[in-house]
């Protein structure tokens, strides 16, 4: 049975390159679980214009067909983008091309971007242009240091939880609200600037990818936090006295395929006040159970493809087993 036994290897081959397929998928997220109407794509078709758009726009925000400049590199203008349908998926991971570009030399340049989760939209405020006060999940990308401390290089990319209680201080760049954070060099970059924002089982995560290697970078990973569905994603920027062209290339919502429990299943999600429960440490939380973060879970076709190159293996298997069994007997036939 030495043929049948390079089968198995064969195929033991094979079933490799698809748990390979399957867990070094870096290249993006899985087209199969993108969620269109909470996504955001080039050429914009009908954004802010038509009556059945899926986006709203604000203030200074341009829409083109490559880019949506939410600010132009010009100083005191506001403006945002607001997906106009609720989310109600409970797990999910927003991929967020972005671009900040200006002529203003170091530090002087202004003043960021804010991705949103949150219950009310279009709020005109002062926090990049939205209202402090908040239901939901703000991510920062903050490209000027408002506190003279010096411990940390901006741009900072931070992340705050809010339930209304609270107000993000811009004069202090959040830093008493902040749940973690990382700095980022994200101006003026000749490459492709992402962020990834992944809520699953109360487990929210910050990734970047800044410097054209295709891979993510964590940045920010706490445990417990409680997010409701039922919000709305929306990105907005502003300058001051200082400026930038904040641009939004894509926003990219993918459903996560996560079990929830029966007794989770049968909660209303909507009425989940959003809070964190700062009891645990973040690196206590390490159930994981997607694995991978910018490979999206192991699909459908993916599965099947696994189960025929296992079945494909054991049919040419038997076949060939079938075979030189017949040989053999042929053979021994002939000699006796
Ligand atoms: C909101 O959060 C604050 C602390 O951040 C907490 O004291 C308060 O009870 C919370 N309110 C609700 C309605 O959950
Ligand atoms: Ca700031």
């Amino acid at each position: 049975m030495g043929n049948c036994g390079a089968f198995v290897r064969t195929a033991a081959v094979f079933l490799w390159l698809e748990v390979c397929l399957v867990g070094c998928d870096i290249t993006d997220g899985n087209t199969e679980h993108l969620k269109r109407e909470h996504s955001l794509m080039k050429p914009y078709q009908g954004v802010g214009s038509s009556p059945s758009s899926q986006w709203d726009f604000w203030g200074s925000t341009l829409v083109t067909s490559s880019y949506v400049r939410l600010t132009p590199d010009e100083r005191s203008k506001q403006g945002s983008i607001w997906n106009t349908v609720p989310c109600h998926l409970k797990d999910w991971e927003m991929h967020v091309q972005f671009k900040v570009h200006g002529s203003g030399k170091k530090n002087l340049h202004g003043d960021g971007i804010a991705i949103w989760y949150t219950k009310d939209r279009l709020h005109p405020g002062p926090v990049f242009s939205n209202n402090a006060i908040f239901h939901g999940l703000a991510v920062f990308i903050d490209t000027y240091s408002n506190d003279d401390a010096t411990d940390r290089s901006f741009p900072y990319i931070s992340a705050m939880v809010n339930n209304g209680s609270v107000s993000y201080d811009h004069g202090k760049d959040g830093r008493s609200s902040e749940l973690g954070g990382c700095s980022a060099e994200i101006r003026n970059r000749e490459h492709d600037t992402y962020l990834a924002i992944r809520y699953s089982k109360g487990r929210l995560t910050v990734m970047v990818d800044v410097d054209d290697k295709n891979e993510w970078k964590e940045c920010i990973d706490i445990g417990g936090v409680r997010l409701p569905t039922g919000y709305f994603f929306g990105a907005s920027a502003a300058t001051g006295d200082l400026s930038d062209n904040h641009d939004i290339i894509s926003m990219k919502l993918y459903q996560l395929m996560v079990e929830h429990t029966p007794e989770e299943e049968n909660l209303d999600w909507t009425k989940i006040e959003p809070s964190v429960s700062l009891l645990k440490s973040p690196k206590d939380n390490i159930d994981d159970p997607t694995g991978n973060f910018r490979g999206t879970p192991l699909t459908g076709w993916k599965v099947f493809l696994l189960l025929l190159c296992a079945l494909l293996g054991i049919v040419v298997c038997a076949v060939v087993g079938a075979v030189v069994f017949q040989k053999r007997q042929e053979r021994n036939k002939r000699f006796y």
